[in-house]
């Protein structure tokens, strides 16, 4: 048994699954975790002492790479100034400014600690602005695990088979409704059927808890004339894209505002931080300004926002990070799909910036019916297969995969070479 197998099946006795989120339980892989006990630059270290090339980045936020040292630094300076006070503090709103001067439709921000905290409460002051009780989400995109989002949701929900939880109250979701990714005719019908009742529609401008799926052309523009016909809020989740496609995420990336957008892990550098902000005239709906109540002692959290703060500098201050990762990206993901077109395989790749995702099927993958086309258990193999050869893919096929600044050409080529053996 190597430990992270002995660690793991201690750990199932004390932790649902022995995981605290369930895609890392390896499950849909037909694996057991490795247990991670240090990540350095592009490399995760696990217990056993083998050494990993990380596609997964922690989901996204570590796009500097691993245990970057002026981030380590800024933590632990400011831990040293004590590690939470429950107080209104200079550095959230230092924090505040800096995303507020970055994203134009961004006016006012609340932080809060997660990605599913920062939508669920963007939802609600969507509700609060509009009076009405009605939101639009598409099949397939993951909005964090609140209640009323639970419906037709990817990410871990998609894996394990469970898109509606048990748990959640027919009433909790009696108002949210389901339109089809990519289809702006299933959204259109939506809003013929309740024009005055739907508060907003909440997107992943690029779907990237259904593996990844890019918004064809035209789609988030047509969402946002939909909203603005119909008196609806357009809510951008970018917990994903956000500073990740590139500094002001997909709304800057596609030319698209958002009233709403929520924000998570990358704007904590790995700490646990989340955001939305949108319009002044919808911010200061919020409490105390306003009635839509929302609060949260460790928002705003001194070592959270030194983290975060320091990450969105360096990347504000070194545009051209951006340009390298993007074209870096573009060569590998590239590079992937030449690989599927000699081999002839039966897989599609899905690619945007530095995102991107391996399919195992063989036909496009435009939406969540695509999405569910790939063979799991192909995904599972190639999976498994890569983590024997010292590289860590998401283990679950309807995830992304996530390059950072850190990753070289080189270890690219090694991951590129593993992948032609494999598929
Ligand atoms: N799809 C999730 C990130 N957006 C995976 C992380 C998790 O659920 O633990």
């Amino acid at each position: 048994m190597t430990d992270s197998e002995k660690i793991f099946a201690e750990a199932v006795n004390y932790i649902p699954g022995g995981v605290n989120s369930p895609v890392r339980a390896f499950g849909s892989i037909g694996s057991v975790p490795r247990m991670i006990k240090r990540a350095d630059g592009a490399r995760l270290y696990d217990e056993d002492g083998r050494e990993y090339i990380d596609f997964v980045c922690s989901w996204g936020p570590m796009i500097l790479g691993h245990n970057h040292p002026e981030i380590r630094r800024a933590v632990q300076e400011a831990c040293g100034r004590g590690l939470s006070f429950g107080a209104a503090t200079r550095a959230e709103v230092e924090m505040a400014k800096l995303i507020c001067e970055s994203i134009p439709s961004v006016e006012m921000v609340r932080m809060v600690n997660s990605g599913t905290e920062a939508v669920m409460s963007a939802i609600r002051t969507a509700r609060g602005f509009t009076g009405r009780d009605k939101i639009v989400k598409f099949a397939g995109c993951y909005h964090g695990h609140s209640d009323g989002l639970l419906v037709q949701a990817g990410s871990g929900a998609l894996t394990a088979g469970i898109p509606d939880s048990a748990g959640v109250p027919e009433g909790c979701t009696r108002d949210t409704l389901s339109a089809l990714y990519n289809d702006l005719s299933s959204v259109e019908e939506l809003f013929r059927k309740f024009p005055e009742e739907i508060a907003c529609v909440i997107v992943e401008p690029v779907a990237a808890n259904m593996g990844v799926v890019l918004p064809e052309e035209g789609f988030l523009e047509g969402l946002r004339s939909l909203c603005d016909r119909y008196g609806a809020l357009l809510v951008f989740d970018e917990v994903i894209t956000g500073f990740r496609l590139c500094f002001g995420g997909a709304q800057e990336y596609f030319g698209v505002e958002a009233d709403l957008a929520a924000y998570g892990k990358i704007i904590g550098a790995g700490m646990p931080v989340g955001a939305y902000g949108g319009r002044r005239e919808i911010m200061e709906r919020v409490a105390p300004l306003g009635p839509v109540y929302q609060a949260g002692t460790l928002s705003g959290n001194p070592v959270a926002m030194a983290a975060g703060y320091t990450q969105l500098s360096i990347l504000k201050e070194h545009p051209a990070y951006y340009r390298e990762l993007n074209e870096k990206a573009d060569r590998f993901f590239g590079a992937m799909k030449e690989i599927v077109r000699e081999k002839g395989a039966s897989c599609r790749v899905n690619h945007i910036a530095s995102l991107g995702c391996l399919f195992f099927t063989g036909e496009p993958v435009t939406d969540y019916r695509s999405a569910k086309t790939s063979d799991t258990k192909a995904y599972a193999a190639y999976c498994n297969a890569m983590l024997e050869a010292g590289f860590y893919p998401a283990p679950a096929q309807f995830e992304a995969m996530f390059l950072s600044m850190a990753h070289t050409e080189e270890d690219l080529e090694k991951a590129l070479e593993r992948i032609s053996d494999i598929i």
